[in-house]
């Protein structure tokens, strides 16, 4: 069962029936509890019980994008939980129901900061901080984990908001310098006499401003490494993020941080993770999987995935995001022949990894029902639920969570989870259907905004993505173009190469398509794209509908909370499909159909 795992068995002892929770450690334990709270709040029989279960991946982490100031990039729950003017010596109550809820759910560590990091988590002041903190998550089995700037050993920068400067007095941070290789080491154990199980660095490096090796011309894994070495003494780990996105590689955004990083396999030390987003853009409502999964069999890669829904609506949509990570984790990227799927990646059974993880950028705030938006739990929930067992069906999790959280009613649970599954897809739709990506408002990412172009980078524009002119829609992948289909292995190459294989899920993603081009529905392009847009909002009013008829069944304000969300997810719904196909019709020069 290993460290983690727990048995749960029916059993007569002494005569007298019982349940009986075993595991080989306290933490097993306590994940049993928990499984057996969910066996009774979902209503399950406990007779004859006979469960065995033990996690497939090893490191199950949230990220938190908290900043120091107490606001949250990319956050939708009001203001980061943790009052870090307060500690060490306040301990606000919430840490604990932080901790519990996340280990009912299997998480095993955090990552307190955001990856745009202030250097100042690695102070005196702020290591005290930290270890209240983790001192509130140890006893549930939660490793406390911070995200550093690659440049702390320099001195502070003159400007407060630079991205660059540290909290040293340093004058380089180049990775293989030695004073900078022994501060490092110097800060580590300064780090772990306070946090005994403290559980590493998470990087972003080189990267929309922040520093790196790249900086002093050293590799992603000179910069690695040497986190790597001052916490492997420890037992830390470091998690290297790959969201890269230089220029000067590629011009095709989609191919960079490929190009950057596969040439890298091999190089880095044993407790070294490199940790890639889904998708190869950021995000966005539907990615083709990231072709790097199955690209570098000797290096773990762990899986980010994001939970708070930056370009899904923020906490105002109803979208269930359980089945697009399923999309990726059940992606057979044909790395070794048949079954090599993503999840076999994550959970290091493809390519016999030393360690395995996944994370997921939280979306947990100060609100009081943590998320924002009520729904927006079940993503939380259903992110650690996956991260345990990623063989479960994104119906049974939100089965389990609507069972727990609003109602053992079966009619009710069935009406609830008919809105749930299908409230990606919807998203997908009246967004960016067919493979279209990147055309939300620049930087807040909530509404539409294709007519986007101008930007002090290109591939922050809309117009970059969607490539619309008058003979057609999307960005051309395909070998005569960008050739990132090339980035994949057979048979995606050749499937995602050409018009005519390529699923009409990614069409856009990969090609540049005629208007006319004739779809699988028989429609053609600019008929299929204004069905999807307009299947999208109706899926919206569905919901609207259905949950309306839910008045009575469900508790009043959580009903009343959820009405008016859904209320301006379809206004919101509208604009985005009445802005899409009005701007993309200056191109096709087609009339709007409603038609479904
Ligand atoms: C934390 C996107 C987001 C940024 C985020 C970045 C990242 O660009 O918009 O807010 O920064 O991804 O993942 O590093």
């Amino acid at each position: 069962m290993g460290r983690e795992g727990f048995l749960i068995r029916s059993a007569k002892i002494n005569g007298v029936s019982a349940v009986v929770i075993t595991g080989n450690e306290d933490v097993g334990l306590l994940y049993g509890c928990f499984h057996l709270l969910r066996l009774m709040q979902t209503g399950q029989s406990l007779t004859g019980v006979d469960i065995r279960s033990k996690p497939r991946i090893q490191y199950r982490l949230l990220n938190h994008w908290d900043n120091l100031d107490g606001s949250v990039e990319r956050g939708y729950a009001g203001k980061s939980l943790w009052k870090w003017d307060e500690l060490p010596e306040t301990i606000d109550a919430r840490y604990k129901d932080y901790a519990r809820a996340n280990a009912s759910i299997g998480i095993n560590g955090t990552v307190v900061n955001n990856v745009n990091a202030n250097p100042l988590f690695l102070t005196a002041d702020y290591i005290t901080k930290l270890k209240a903190l983790a001192d509130v998550f140890r006893p549930y089995g939660i490793r406390l984990f911070v995200s550093i700037r690659f440049s702390s050993p320099l001195r502070p920068a003159s400007d407060r908001n630079s991205r660059r400067g540290g909290i040293g007095s340093l004058e380089t941070a180049d990775p293989l310098n030695p004073d900078v290789r022994r501060w490092w080491k110097e800060k580590a154990k300064e780090i772990y006499g306070s946090i005994p199980d403290f559980g590493g660095f998470l990087v972003k490096a080189n990267s929309e401003g922040m520093p790196g090796p790249q900086d002093y011309k050293r590799s992603h894994a000179d910069g690695a490494n040497m986190l790597a070495e001052a916490l492997a003494p420890h037992g830390g780990i470091v998690m290297w993020r790959a969201f890269v996105y230089d220029a000067e590689v590629d011009p095709d955004r989609a191919k960079r941080a490929h190009k950057e990083f596969v040439p890298l396999d091999g190089q880095f030390h044993a407790n070294v993770f490199v940790q890639f987003k889904n998708g190869p853009i950021d995000f966005q409502p539907r990615e083709p999987a990231h072709p790097v999964f199955g690209a570098m069999p000797k290096t773990p890669l762990m899986l980010e995935l994001q939970i708070t829904q930056e370009y899904l609506g923020h906490s105002k949509h109803l979208v269930y995001l359980a089945p697009m990570w399923k999309e990726c984790l059940d992606f057979d990227t044909h790395a070794k022949g048949h079954d090599s799927y993503v999840s076999r990646v994550v959970d290091g059974s493809l390519h016999d990894y030393s360690m395995t993880g996944i994370a997921g950028v939280a979306n947990t705030g100060s609100d009081r029902n943590w998320c924002g938006h009520l729904f927006a739990q079940a993503n939380w929930y259903a992110f650690g639920r996956l991260a345990w067992h990623h063989d479960l069906s994104s119906e049974a999790m939100a089965e389990e969570w609507i069972r727990m959280t609003l109602s053992r009613n079966g009619d009710v649970v069935k009406t609830v989870k008919s809105m749930m599954m299908g409230s990606r897809e919807a998203c997908v739709n009246y967004m960016t259907p067919l493979g279209l990506h990147h055309i939300m408002q620049a930087g807040f990412h909530y509404g539409p905004q294709p007519g986007y172009a101008r930007s002090s980078r290109l591939d922050w524009t809309s117009v970059y993505y969607h490539r619309a002119d008058s003979t057609g829609l999307g960005f051309d992948r395909s070998s005569s173009q960008s050739d990132a289909t090339s980035q994949y292995f057979q048979p995606w190459r050749e499937r995602f190469g050409h018009i005519e294989t390529c699923p009409e899920r990614y069409l856009l993603w990969f090609h540049h398509v005629p208007w006319d081009h004739k779809m699988e529905s028989g429609r053609t392009l600019w008929e299929e794209l204004c069905c999807r847009y307009h299947a999208g909002v109706n899926y919206v009013r569905l919901m609207r509908q259905k949950w309306a008829a839910l008045e009575g069944d469900i508790d009043r304000d959580i009903h009343s909370h959820v009405q008016e969300k859904l209320a301006t997810q379809e206004k919101d719904a509208t604009i985005w499909r009445d802005t899409c196909l009005g701007y993309f019709q200056k191109f096709s020069k087609m009339p709007v159909s409603d038609n479904n």
